[in-house]
């Protein structure tokens, strides 16, 4: 991993007058001390020996490094192409100060925009190679800083006067799954459990899709999230009973329209008779990506 220390020393060095108000917090961010401070034991001490002068060694996987990160479950929250991803600055979760979400797993050019939420004093953002910096922190509710990302890529970034506190996320630059279906690939680009697959199922004359596996930060999505069928297949949505109500809903209007139900058990069916790409989400969880697609033969 590359974390120049000698830039983060640049970066301290010009924001004099935003390190003076939060020099109280920042402990050892920017000194040689090893991890003295707070006794977060000894994931700490690898952390705080990063910015010293010291060579770096080993370079930390993205995963370590996000182990102490504020309200990040290990999953990351997934976008689509045109989708225009807001990170909150300064939300609390894991009792701490946080980015929500603090991981997010966009396409190339992508347009990330950070909000301030107000809460927990100076913030900023910094990625740790020097891709962006917005530069001064600033505690104003509505502030805002946009980076467009154009390349692949994995770019770290922490708020400065919490990083030691947890504060850090990550922004993951990566070419949507493909599965060759276009239409397919587009829509499910946001659902975290989509790899490129669509399962086939022309075999079969009744097809099983699971509403409520895990996926999307939750037990918000379908499994599989594309199937392939022959006409005159039944396919049948059955509920896991998990992650609240769900429901089964075309895009557009489309043939697809449940009830919203959050029991066990609860079934939905629908047989097509025509050749087509089927698109559908749950609606109370679409924008989390709980989403699916049923490609007709
Ligand atoms: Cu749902």
């Amino acid at each position: 991993m590359q974390r120049p220390s000698t830039r983060r020393q640049f970066l301290t060095g010009t924001g004099v007058a935003a390190l003076a108000i939060t020099a109280g917090c920042v402990s050892s961010g920017s000194s040689s001390e090893p991890a003295a401070e707070t006794g977060t034991g000894t994931e700490t001490a690898t952390e705080t020996a990063t910015p010293t002068a010291t060579p770096e060694s080993t370079p930390e996987s993205l995963d370590d490094w996000l182990d102490d990160a504020n309200g990040y479950d290990g999953e990351p929250r997934r976008f689509g192409p045109e989708s225009r991803p807001t990170v909150w600055v300064g939300q609390e979760m894991d009792g701490g100060l946080a980015f929500d979400p603090p991981v997010i797993e966009i396409p190339p050019m992508t347009t990330v925009r950070w909000d301030w939420t107000g809460h927990g004093g100076q913030q900023n953002i910094v990625a740790l190679d020097g891709t962006f910096d917005s530069g001064r922190t600033n505690a104003q509710a509505g502030t805002m800083y946009h980076y467009f990302f154009e390349e692949t890529g994995e770019y770290r970034y922490v708020s400065e006067p919490n990083r030691d506190g947890g504060m850090k996320g990550a922004i993951i630059v990566k070419e949507p799954p493909s599965s060759g279906n276009d239409t397919v690939d587009e829509w499910l680009a946001a659902a975290s459990n989509f790899d490129g697959t669509i399962v086939d199922r022309t075999d079969t004359d009744t097809a099983t899709v699971t509403a409520g596996v895990e996926g999307n930060g939750g037990k918000f999505a379908f499994g599989p999230p594309a199937l392939k069928i022959s006409t005159e297949t039944t396919v049948r949505w059955e509920w896991t009973g998990e992650g609240g109500p769900h429901n089964i809903v075309s895009k557009g209007d489309g043939p697809l329209n449940s009830e919203l139900v959050a029991e066990e058990g609860n079934t939905y069916e629908h047989t097509f008779a025509e050749t087509g790409t089927y698109l559908y989400s749950c609606k109370p969880h679409k924008g989390l990506g709980m989403r699916g697609a049923v490609v007709v033969e």
